[in-house]
């Protein structure tokens, strides 16, 4: 039987994980598609999915199980609580919410709810390198990890939609998620460094150069660059107490003619990225189906929020920003170090 699925937000990435859960993966039907605008949802939608003009009436409708939510800004939060209240499994793309006050609220209806039901689109954890990589680190063959270094470069972003901040709130988070979770910590402090401003970017402060304070004392730096112009470059090295451990290059043919000897690197998030959505969105599939959520969870989404917010604040400040979380919830794992 497959898992009926409605799915809010028709944008880019609305629009690849509806071409993913309709073309690629089995065990899953969208049966419903709505977006602000309401045309585009339209000309989006599976033949046979019902467009709704309310996300309300969509994670209300009978027919849907499960919600994908790919929506922009401040909606998420409404859209979130509604599927907790009717007890609807939901995937979130990130971030989940914008702000610290409207991440408690997500993670207080959870556990009113008992049980998990919310999945944030941190997807880099679902890609087979990250998982290999989590394994040596978890493995403690190589002692304990000190440092991570994540280069995260877009070749651009869309002009326009890409705000000064987002930098900081939407493409760190991904370091953030991933630095938490390869090496099972909790990030305490940020602190932000503005490098000599590239001309590539136009309007938009490029690059950050981003230092995560971790509580074990470990220390993860971070490049940002949204306009490097070449391609989508993501790196990733972990330096432990007795060795490294790193990200490979993906593999890509070598292709030798005049000008060398070169591998291509792929051009964007969706082409980087592409098996691990799939695997997400498997995963995701598989939980749902059992009326609950795996994966990263609401109290990762809260952590993505709060080290936005504080690097933001650091960006501002020149200084260490520090963040406190709340007690970790028993739903959410075993309490962090951070919860004594
Ligand atoms: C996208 C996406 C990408 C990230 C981009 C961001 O929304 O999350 O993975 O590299 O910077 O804007």
């Amino acid at each position: 039987m497959s898992l009926k699925v409605g799915v809010i937000g028709t944008g880019m990435i609305g629009q690849d994980h509806i071409r993913r859960l309709t073309k690629v993966l089995s065990g899953v039907e969208v049966v419903a598609v709505s977006d602000i605008d309401e045309a585009r949802a339209a000309e989006v939608a599976p033949a046979g999915a019902q467009v709704f003009a309310s996300d309300k009436d969509l994670i209300r409708c009978d027919a849907v199980e499960a919600i994908v939510i790919c929506s922009w800004g401040a909606a998420h939060e409404e859209q979130l609580l509604e599927c907790l209240a009717v007890g609807k499994p939901v995937f979130r793309e990130k971030p989940m919410v914008t702000s610290e006050a409207a991440a408690l609220k997500v993670i207080e209806a959870e556990v009113t709810f008992d049980r998990r039901l919310v999945q944030v689109g941190f997807m880099r954890r679902f890609e087979a390198d990250y998982r290999r990589l989590k394994a040596v680190i978890d493995g403690a063959t190589l002692g304990a990890p000190l440092m991570y270094h994540s280069v995260h470069r877009n070749a651009s972003v869309p002009e326009g939609l890409y705000t000064s901040e987002m930098p900081l709130n939407d493409t760190l988070v991904h370091d953030a998620d991933i630095a938490r979770w390869l090496l099972s910590d909790e990030i305490t402090g940020v602190e932000v460094r503005l490098p000599r401003r590239s001309q590539q970017g136009g309007e938009l402060r490029d690059p950050h150069f981003v230092l995560l304070h971790m509580a074990s004392g470990a220390l993860v730096d971070v490049e940002i660059s949204v306009s490097i112009t070449y391609d989508y470059d993501i790196l990733g090295e972990v330096s432990c107490e007795a060795g490294i451990a790193a990200l490979p290059h993906r593999p890509a043919t070598v292709v030798t003619d005049g000008h060398g000897i070169r591998q291509a690197i792929p051009e964007d998030w969706r082409e980087r990225f592409i098996e691990a959505y799939d695997q997400e969105f498997r995963e995701w599939i598989a939980a749902a189906g059992e009326g609950t959520a795996t994966g990263p969870s609401a109290w990762d989404g809260y952590a993505a929020t709060l080290t936005a917010d504080a690097a933001l604040r650091a960006a501002a400040s020149g200084g260490l920003e520090r963040i406190k979380m709340v007690e970790k919830p028993a739903l959410h794992g075993a309490p962090s170090a951070l919860a004594a």
